[in-house]
């Protein structure tokens, strides 16, 4: 199960079976995790690599420790880590639930200023401005809207964005992400947003604005995602 040969460290090949374990949920959320007698058996390794393992996936918000009880896979809120650029969908597969999207819009357009100058493209190209909420297992989760450069998405369709925006810049386009700028805040839910999110208006809301930057220094997607503060936090 774990190949002691590979150059990848072991704790990480076994945080591999256990986010597949999560992913596959024979681990369901809530539930206790099998003790480290029992894992450092079933993966034949030390009892430092799996607390290596074990700590590195209870830092990301995945595993949880209940004082004097053990760890358990959470079910809290779906956690993103705010230093990485993560796309929704691996964020969900992580946590072992299925992404999916509404579109709500999908158009081609002229960017205003503030969007212009934080792509640094001129006013005169195009972007898609792609408005989409965002579900974990049917439950809606964020509204995001982003604005792509046409020039570095061209040929994007329908399809990809219900799938996967990130993959289609990483697969289809061979683009690498690099970093992103952004700010966070609170605050309260729209009639719109309240009613997207099937929330009561007024419901406390994360908003992020961001700019993903891709690994060659162009700014790629100007975003504002909204999401219900009772159903997601971020970590740092
Ligand atoms: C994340 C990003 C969002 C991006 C989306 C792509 C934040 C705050 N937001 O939700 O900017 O558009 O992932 O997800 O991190 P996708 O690849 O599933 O379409």
């Amino acid at each position: 199960m774990i190949n002691k040969e590979s150059p990848i460290p072991m704790y990480y090949q076994i945080q591999e079976h256990i986010r597949e374990n999560i992913k596959q949920k024979k681990w369901l959320m809530g539930e206790a995790i099998p003790s480290e007698r029992i894992l450092t058996e079933q993966f034949g390794v030390s009892r430092m690599t799996i607390r290596q393992a074990v700590q590195g996936l209870v830092d990301e918000g995945i595993l949880m420790r209940k004082r004097g009880s053990g760890t358990y896979v959470s079910n809290e809120k779906v956690q993103q880590p705010l230093k990485e650029i993560t796309s929704f969908t691996k964020l969900m597969e992580q946590r072992g639930m299925k992404a999916s999207s509404n579109i709500t819009v999908f158009s081609i357009r002229k960017p205003n200023e503030v969007e212009a100058e934080q792509l640094e493209i001129n006013m005169s190209e195009d972007v898609y401005h792609i408005e989409r909420i965002r579900l974990g297992d049917q439950i809606p989760i964020a509204i995001e809207t982003s604005i792509v450069p046409c020039k570095l998405a061209e040929g994007l369709t329908n399809e990809d964005i219900q799938n996967s925006l990130y993959e289609f810049i990483e697969v289809k386009k061979g683009q690498a992400l690099g970093e992103a700028k952004q700010s966070i805040e609170a605050i309260g839910a729209s009639k719109r947003v309240a009613e997207l999110l099937d929330l009561d208006i007024d419901s406390p809301i994360l908003q992020i604005e961001r700019v993903a930057i891709l690994k060659t220094g162009s700014p790629f997607e100007y975003v504002r995602s909204q999401y219900a503060g009772s159903r997601f936090k971020f970590y740092l």
